[in-house]
């Protein structure tokens, strides 16, 4: 998945190049950098102090030491003083300039921390947009894997609009039912399991893939009579709407090696994350999409938080995965892509 957003400390994370949250000293502080300073070890100020440190907006890159990536790109995020003031342009300078950075030296993998979201008081949302936007754009004209790394989930905020939407919405379906299998159950003096068990039971369990076939057919022609696959409908749906296969793998957050084993496998079975992230990415319809996840074996269910965040941004016509994939990572969920 080409971004992902995680919760880990950064310092744990095993990826090419981990970026820092510095001061224009470049020779420590708290918060992320004091982290990562002292993980490190001593090495990293020694060679910190050879660099005549960074203006904000700016970024450079050292060895890690005793980290257990390569790399420790160090950036200067803006103090935030209101929003007034260049900081916006700032923070998106800090992650153009590290992936800039991160490129040059060969990085296949870097992990940012929410950068200016801590001692320098950018909003958390705002800074994660910002963040979301950097990258995304950079990685339409780059292959890597970049993590947004949220230290504490408490901490992690999208906007409060947007997730107090998404709350009512899923409020309004999952409630509904959830009721409506408790009453039918009652109804047929059937046993009602406790709440989470419904969940379990109704939540992942793929469709029945199967077809209903004429009793007439032999298997042998049942089995060479079977519909257009996933990966025939998703490449016949990126025909249709004209766009090229990286256009479409791109906006769907997948791996450009995981697009070329389904587009050479005409049986590929992929996750359910993987395909609602290119149902996303072809903007299908709510009727479109279950078309499609039906030929991979799955289906939208109101019993399902996960589905139902799905549904919200389908019917709102939103089709940015990044900003799906934020209200998900805030409700606990699995993300989009692959
Ligand atoms: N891993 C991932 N994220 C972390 C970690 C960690 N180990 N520790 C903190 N965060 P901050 P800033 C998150 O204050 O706002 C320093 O003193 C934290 O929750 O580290 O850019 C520098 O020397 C927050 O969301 O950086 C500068 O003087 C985010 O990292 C100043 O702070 C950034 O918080 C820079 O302030």
């Amino acid at each position: 998945m080409p971004l992902q957003i995680v919760r880990n400390d950064i310092t744990k994370m095993t990826v090419d190049a981990i970026v820092n949250a510095a001061n224009s000293t470049l020779l420590g502080g708290g918060g992320v950098d004091g982290c990562i300073h002292r993980a490190a070890g001593e090495g990293l100020l020694e060679e910190c102090r050879t660099l005549g440190g960074c203006e904000t907006g700016n970024a450079k890159i050292t060895g890690a030491y005793k980290l257990p990536c390569k790399y420790v790109i160090h950036t200067v995020g803006p103090v935030y003083q209101g929003g007034n003031n260049g900081e916006k342009t700032l923070l998106e300078s800090c992650y153009q300039k590290s992936l800039e950075l991160a490129k040059e030296h060969n990085c296949e993998s870097v992990a940012f921390p929410l950068i200016s979201s801590g001692v320098y008081g950018y909003p958390k949302d705002k800074a994660l947009k910002v963040a979301i936007d950097v990258i995304s754009d950079f990685l339409l004209e780059n292959e890597m894997t970049v993590y947004i790394v949220i230290f504490d989930k408490k901490a992690y905020q999208i906007s409060e609009k947007l997730f107090s939407d998404i709350a009512e919405y899923i409020d309004d379906r999952y409630v509904d039912a959830h009721t409506d299998y408790r009453r039918e159950r009652m109804r047929r003096n059937a046993p009602v399991p406790p709440i989470s068990m419904v969940e379990f039971c109704e939540c992942q369990a793929p469709v029945c893939a199967s077809v209903a076939m004429p009793k007439a057919l032999s298997l042998e022609d049942a089995v060479n009579s079977v519909d257009e696959s996933f990966s025939q409908m998703l490449l016949r749906k990126i025909d249709e709407k004209g766009m090229t296969d990286a256009e479409c793998y791109k906006k769907a957050n997948i791996d450009r090696k995981l697009f070329s084993k389904i587009r050479g496998d005409v049986y590929y079975k992929p996750s359910k994350t993987t395909a609602i992230a290119f149902a996303i990415a072809l903007e299908l319809s709510l009727d479109e999409t279950e078309d499609m996840l039906k030929k991979a074996g799955f289906a939208l269910s109101h019993s399902n938080k996960f589905d139902i965040i799905i549904e919200y941004f389908i019917s709102k016509g939103n089709y940015n995965i990044f900003e799906i994939n934020e209200a998900l990572f805030a409700f606990d969920q699995s993300l989009l892509g692959g």
